[in-house]
């Protein structure tokens, strides 16, 4: 029997949030509706040319990609359509975008990476979208940036699309992670992993090895511990460059993935708010760990929408040998 995520979300929906009436799973089939126009632009890029740049640039100063735009306008569309979308932040806008939605209606704030490694299109390589929904703060009701500079924990749910050889949705709502494949034939995600589990400790490590040099000595020290066997198995390094192709394999398979601070991004090149977080809190979820360094991802305060944050994100047994690299010396003598 197939069950489609519209299905899932009703019936976790009226199992946990009662009294959401319908406006949690209408404003999740707004992000299932977008995830499918732009799955059927990826797929067509090479014929509609719709590879390469679209000329612009956005506020992040990257070269925007046509399939950026197209994916960024979906989202905002569709989204902006669901009656209990108060305030939308995406990756390619500089400021949230707000909808004059009384706080009774307008209940939740998206945020959202609309299509992430979109530099890896023109070569093929699966891109994704991330996405967190919060809900919006009834002491700040017309706040808007206090309304999206929330901790990750105060995330109602998050999830990613992976477009890769087939298209998958992977998404929390707190209560475990689940993952549906898009059917074309049917034009419907149906779920295809049921309370998904991050393997306790993974075969893999992540990380771009050609930034090494400019590591911080903890993430040195943790990748020469995977490479000598410390923890007990041998390791294998996979690394796409796009951050939903790596976590997803990361989710299925187990082990490791670092963005670290480097020389050229001193504060790490992924963002806290609409990548970092989502995929910390599946990561959780799943039974995984989120840290920067010093702290749970989830933890952060965040003070800018835009805002970058160095992130290990992975299997509990490799997070937690990272973290202790991260300890005092001392520290480290006492936790092994
Ligand atoms: P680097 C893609 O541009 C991205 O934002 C993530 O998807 C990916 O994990 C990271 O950058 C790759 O960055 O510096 O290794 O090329």
């Amino acid at each position: 029997m197939i069950i489609t995520a519209q299905q899932h979300i009703l019936q976790q929906q009226q199992a946990y949030f009662p009294e959401a009436e319908g406006t949690f799973s209408w404003l999740l089939s707004g992000i299932t509706l977008a995830a499918k126009m732009i799955q059927g632009k990826i797929r067509q890029a090479a014929l509609l040319d719709v590879l390469g740049a679209a000329g612009a640039v956005n506020v992040q100063g990257e070269a925007q990609q046509k399939l950026d735009v197209y994916a960024n306008q979906a989202l905002l569309h569709c989204l902006g359509l669901r009656d209990s979308v108060a305030i939308l932040v995406s990756e390619e806008n500089e400021e949230p975008v707000t909808f004059d939605r009384a706080p009774e209606t307008g209940k939740y704030v998206v945020v959202f990476d609309p299509l992430d490694g979109s530099s890896n299109i023109d070569v093929n390589v699966s891109v994704g979208t991330i996405f967190s929904i919060y809900r919006r703060q009834t002491d700040h009701r017309d706040k808007v940036h206090a309304n999206v500079l929330q901790k990750g924990v105060q995330q109602v749910a998050s999830g990613y699309v992976v477009y890769g050889a087939s298209t998958i949705l992977v998404y929390t709502a707190g209560r475990g992670v689940f993952a549906f494949t898009l059917d074309p034939e049917v034009g419907a995600f149906v779920l295809s992993h049921e309370n998904l589990k991050m393997p306790s400790q993974g075969p893999y490590y992540s990380v771009n090895e050609a930034q090494s040099a400019g590591f911080p000595s903890e993430y040195q020290q943790f990748i020469a511990n995977m490479r000598s066997g410390l923890f007990g198995r041998s390791y294998n390094s996979r690394y796409v460059g796009s951050l939903v192709a790596d976590f997803h394999r990361t989710m299925l398979k187990g082990g490791v993935f670092m963005y670290p601070s480097t020389k050229a991004y001193p504060t790490g090149k992924l963002r806290l708010l609409y990548e970092a977080n989502p995929l910390a809190f599946i990561a959780e979820q799943a039974g995984g760990m989120a840290v920067d360094g010093h702290q749970r991802i989830l933890d952060i305060q965040p003070t800018d929408i835009h805002q970058r944050t160095p992130l290990v994100l992975g299997s509990r047994v490799e997070v937690e040998e990272f973290q202790k690299c991260c300890l005092p010396v001392e520290a480290v003598v006492q936790a092994r």
